[in-house]
């Protein structure tokens, strides 16, 4: 079908006449009505009885839109990213109402977390639904990054979204509107508007009072404003999104009027916001009996056997809550069990005494020139794209001639295509969720650019809440394959925005691996051990390195060269003190080592070239040969990176210890601009010398 024919309104009615209307559909509708429905009456008594669960997200209200949504999609060949309120949507798809039970309890099964998310958090593979977290709206821009998963693989596939009211107040569902338009995906973004965010009615909410009226802006956007416990007006605006979607006409947004029955949760009282004349008004909008009255109306059932359906339904409910019971909760082992999916790169260098796992050691070593960190960089993109089809590259700035503004990525777009080097809005928000939506159809493996580590905040809730833990709340079962390069650092005269050092705030989120090359050789080997690892890796990558020759230059490693993570490098063996150090902090050590060398000190500097993880099974080695360990890093000393390691080796190496561990760093503030007060903000190698010989003396 294409864009011309769905325009044809008179053909899309007799299209959707048929199937809407069958006895089959409009009954199984009603029984998705009924689960959900009985569903949430037994999970308000299971929580009254303390059998696992103590809250309860009540859906009632919302069920038709939900359930006619799921049934207007293709269960396994499309995706449903369904929030909390639209469980009916989870049944319609398929979900089992045993599973959901279970789930409610917090028991140990395979889908919808075994017991790490709260109730309502929808996660199943085989369904396609990936797992919802709790942050309202973040589901939005995920689901545009798996629409353009689709859309790049050529598949039919469409991508079902749904939030609530208040969440379109979030920038999220902006940058979702946006990138869907911009990129004409197949997404219906449905918005279940009960006309409240917990107490919050909507007139506080949204300016001008409509969503669609805010939404009608975004070109190529259907915009549906439907009553969403009518039936005939949902299945026609969702069948018209669908056919819409599947044609590869893009985006819909819909606009469902439903009623909150019930509380928000049950932790919430209602009649402390809402008047008793509201809500009984809202009763009467209750959804199921007036589809039921509506399938009575149509002669589709009579009476008696309307009931005798709420009773088998009913019945379901109370026999999948017993079996769910029994369902055993997960061990209290497992709790920290699965942050990150195992990964043993397969091919290794023999030359950081890694062992070889596959092929022979640098069979393909280039010999030659030393390159620089930048050109190491672009190499490394390159083979990896031509190795892996899987493989692409987004961010501002990134494609066409320009390769980001650092360059780290030209060439890409003429040699790739733009379909795997190609250019995001300016929003760190949607980099980030575009490439963990892309990376959950198990081919795609992004590799985002954000263009200065300190304008990664403003993507932060997508990379600290979402993509960090998607492994461990959906206990393992969705991964996500994503690198995250950014340029940090100062010494550049960039300012407090263009200098940052974010690696101890990005190490101290469990789920990110991190990396922090210092120089080229390294950083090619670990650019490629990151695009075939199948966790969320940020790369740090100093911009004061990029051309920096006398140290960073090395001949480059070949294609088949990968350096595990988790392995620091002696960069200078000694014997009176260890350093500690990473990116730009190695140069610095190295040469502060060779000045306390010319005096008759004997300094040994660790590369520790990953943080996370971190080797520290070298760092200790070290220690007990020296006795006396600094760390120095040019992020803000307070609760850097190096106040971590000082305790771990205060907790494993105290008995190893003749002095006092050391910390160089920067200063407590953030980085100025002006070339005097940068010096005095951040580490001088002078700053180092001293430390080391005060140790040296110590
Ligand atoms: C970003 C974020 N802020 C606050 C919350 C706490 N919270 C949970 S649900 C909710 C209200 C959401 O309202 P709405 O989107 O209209 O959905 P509804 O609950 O009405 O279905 C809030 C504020 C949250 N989960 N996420």
């Amino acid at each position: 079908m294409s864009c011309m024919t769905i325009q044809n309104e008179a053909l899309l009615e007799d299209l959707i006449e048929g199937s809407l209307y069958s006895r089959e559909r409009v009954l199984r509708v009603l029984k998705v009505l009924h689960l959900t429905r009985f569903m949430d009456d037994k999970m308000a008594k299971l929580v009254r009885q303390n059998k696992g669960a103590t809250f309860h997200l009540s859906v009632s209200g919302h069920e038709l839109i939900g359930a006619v949504s799921a049934l207007s999609l293709l269960p396994g060949t499309d995706w449903g990213f369904p929030y909390y309120r639209d469980r009916a949507f989870a049944i319609g798809l398929g979900c089992s109402i045993v599973d959901l039970l279970a789930a409610f309890l917090a028991r140990d099964i395979e889908n919808h977390s075994g017991g790490r998310m709260m109730p309502e958090h929808f996660s199943q593979l085989d369904l396609r639904i990936p797992c919802q977290s709790s942050v309202v709206g973040s589901q939005l821009l995920q689901s545009a990054g798996t629409a353009k998963s689709a859309v790049l693989r050529k598949a039919e596939e469409v991508v079902y979204v749904s939030a609530g009211d208040g969440a379109t107040s979030q920038g999220d569902f902006h940058e979702t509107l946006n990138f869907a338009c911009l990129h004409n995906l197949p997404l219906i973004v449905v918005i279940q508007d009960n006309g409240w965010a917990i107490s919050m009615p909507v007139a506080e909410q949204t300016a001008g009072g409509t969503i669609a009226k805010m939404a009608r802006g975004y070109e190529g956007l259907a915009v549906f404003e439907i009553d969403g416990t009518d039936y005939v007006e949902t299945a026609k605006a969702l069948q018209q999104a669908v056919a819409k979607a599947r044609s590869g006409c893009g985006p819909s947004l819909v606009v469902a009027q439903v009623p909150r029955l019930g509380p928000h949760s049950s932790s919430d009282d209602p009649k402390k916001y809402q008047c008793e004349t509201l809500r009984s008004t809202d009763k009467l909008r209750d959804p199921i009996p007036r589809f039921e009255q509506w399938l009575l109306d149509q002669g589709y059932l009579d009476l008696e056997e309307l009931e005798e359906l709420q009773r088998r339904h009913f019945e379901m409910i109370e026999k999948a809550a017993l079996s769910a019971d029994k369902l055993p909760f997960p061990s209290r082992a497992s709790a920290a069990e699965k942050v990150f999916k195992p990964y043993i790169p397969m091919t290794t260098c023999a030359l950081d005494g890694c062992e070889n796992t596959e092929r022979g050691t640098h069979t393909d070593r280039v010999e030659g020139e030393a390159i620089v960190l930048m050109d190491a960089l672009n190499h490394a993109l390159i083979e990896e794209m031509e190795r892996d089809p899987g493989v692409i590259v987004f961010g501002q700035d990134v494609a066409k001639g320009k390769g980001g503004v650092f360059g780290i990525t030209r060439t890409l777009t003429d040699r790739f295509t733009e379909n795997r080097c190609f250019n995001t809005p300016l929003a760190e928000s949607t980099i980030v969720a575009i490439a963990t939506g892309l990376s959950f159809d198990g081919f795609h493996k992004p590799l985002a650019e954000i263009q200065f580590a300190d304008y990664a905040w403003t993507g932060m809730n997508q990379l600290f809440n979402e993509l960090s833990s998607m492994y461990y709340r959906s206990n393992g079962m969705w991964n996500c394959p994503v690198v995250i390069r950014m340029p940090y650092g100062g010494y550049i005269q960039g300012g407090p925005y263009h200098s940052q050092s974010t690696e101890a705030y990005l190490s101290h989120c469990p789920g990110l691996k991190v990396v922090v090359p210092s120089n080229a050789a390294d950083a090619k080997r670990l650019l490629k051990t990151a695009i075939r690892d199948p966790n969320p890796v940020i790369f740090l990558e100093h911009k004061a390195l990029y051309r920096q020759r006398l140290f960073c230059a090395r001949p480059e490693p070949g294609p088949e060269e990968l350096l595990p993570f988790g392995q620091a490098a002696i960069v200078r063996e000694g014997t009176d003190v260890t350093v500690a150090a990473w990116g730009m902090g190695v140069l610095m050590a190295v040469e502060a080592a060779d000045t306390l060398s010319k005096e008759g000190s004997s300094v040994e500097v660790i590369d520790l070239r990953t943080l996370v993880p971190l080797d520290f099974a070298s760092l200790l080695a070290s220690i007990k040969k020296t006795g006396k360990f600094l760390v120095v890093h040019e992020a803000p000393r307070n609760c850097g990176f190096g106040a971590e390691l000082a305790a771990r080796v205060a907790e494993e190496a105290f008995l190893f210890l003749d002095a006092p561990v050391r910390r160089i760093a920067g200063k407590d503030c953030p980085v100025p601009y002006c070339k005097d007060l940068e010096e005095e903000v951040l580490p001088k190698v002078k700053d180092l010398e001293d430390a080391l010989r005060s140790l040296a003396l110590y």
